[in-house]
């Protein structure tokens, strides 16, 4: 027996609660044509799983076991969830422009379209699970960093801008400074070269002033790492 308990209560997100003092993992498996078959583990810290590599308006489903030195538990029941129609914004609508933007946050969708990453892995192996490189982040508001950058990849967040300007923060840990570039559909913003903070995880807030927007909705905001040496934590429109 085991106390694992599997549910989804937004699309494309899996949510696992657990009651189980002594494994160290949990496996996440999705049924495939006539079995279920491993997705991945999760350290047992972690308590969401995001399976995104997912067709829009269809079935899936998943089960849950609990491993440690000894082997598997037993599976949980399984449980069965509906996609959204399409890729969408991460919380299903847009993000607001003025806001803050968690870097992780990016849109569900392909690579090549609402990202660009160097190979199809999330190397870290944390929080969703397409090509982007996400880990732990030790800044004082804790959560997920984009990390493992490389030259020329990028991110696109659907966002509603509100404003005509803004003034533009970026949460960076730079090892060996960089350089960004902001685009709103297709139309570049504001371009920074990023300098060395003190270490991966020693973060300073990066402030460009009197960005020109241009206001409306179901825009795109796309962010290219044009030159590594940094990780990414958030933006904020102010
Ligand atoms: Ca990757
Ligand atoms: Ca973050």
């Amino acid at each position: 027996m085991n106390n694992l308990f599997l549910y989804s209560c937004f699309p494309y997100k899996l949510f696992l609660i657990y009651k189980w003092s002594i494994c160290n993992w949990f496996g996440i498996e999705r049924f495939l044509e006539d079995d279920f078959v491993s997705l991945g583990e999760t350290l047992v810290d972690d308590s969401v799983f995001m399976d995104t590599g997912l067709t829009g308006n269809s079935m899936y489903i998943y089960r849950v076991k609990a491993r440690n030195d000894s082997g598997y538990s037993d599976a949980s029941a399984a449980v069965s969830i509906f996609t959204l129609p399409k890729p969408d914004p991460f919380f299903g609508t847009p993000s607001k422009i003025p806001g803050k933007i968690e870097a992780e946050n990016y849109d569900y969708g392909e690579k090549n379209d609402v990202y660009y990453d160097s190979d199809n892995v999330n190397s870290p192996g944390k929080y969703r699970n397409d090509g982007v490189d996400i880990q732990p982040c030790l800044d004082r508001d804790k959560g997920y960093e984009i990390g493992w950058i490389e030259n020329g990849e990028y991110l696109v967040y659907t966002v509603d801008v509100n404003v005509t300007v803004a003034d533009i923060e970026l949460r960076i840990a730079s090892e060996h400074g960089g350089n960004i570039k902001l685009e709103l559909d297709g139309v570049e913003i504001a371009k920074t070269d990023i300098k060395r903070t003190g270490g991966w995880s020693s973060w300073k807030t990066i402030t460009m002033s009197d960005v020109q927007l241009i206001p409306g909705k179901n825009k795109k905001l796309k962010i290219t790492f044009v030159r590594r040496g940094f990780n990414f934590n958030w933006i904020n429109f102010k």
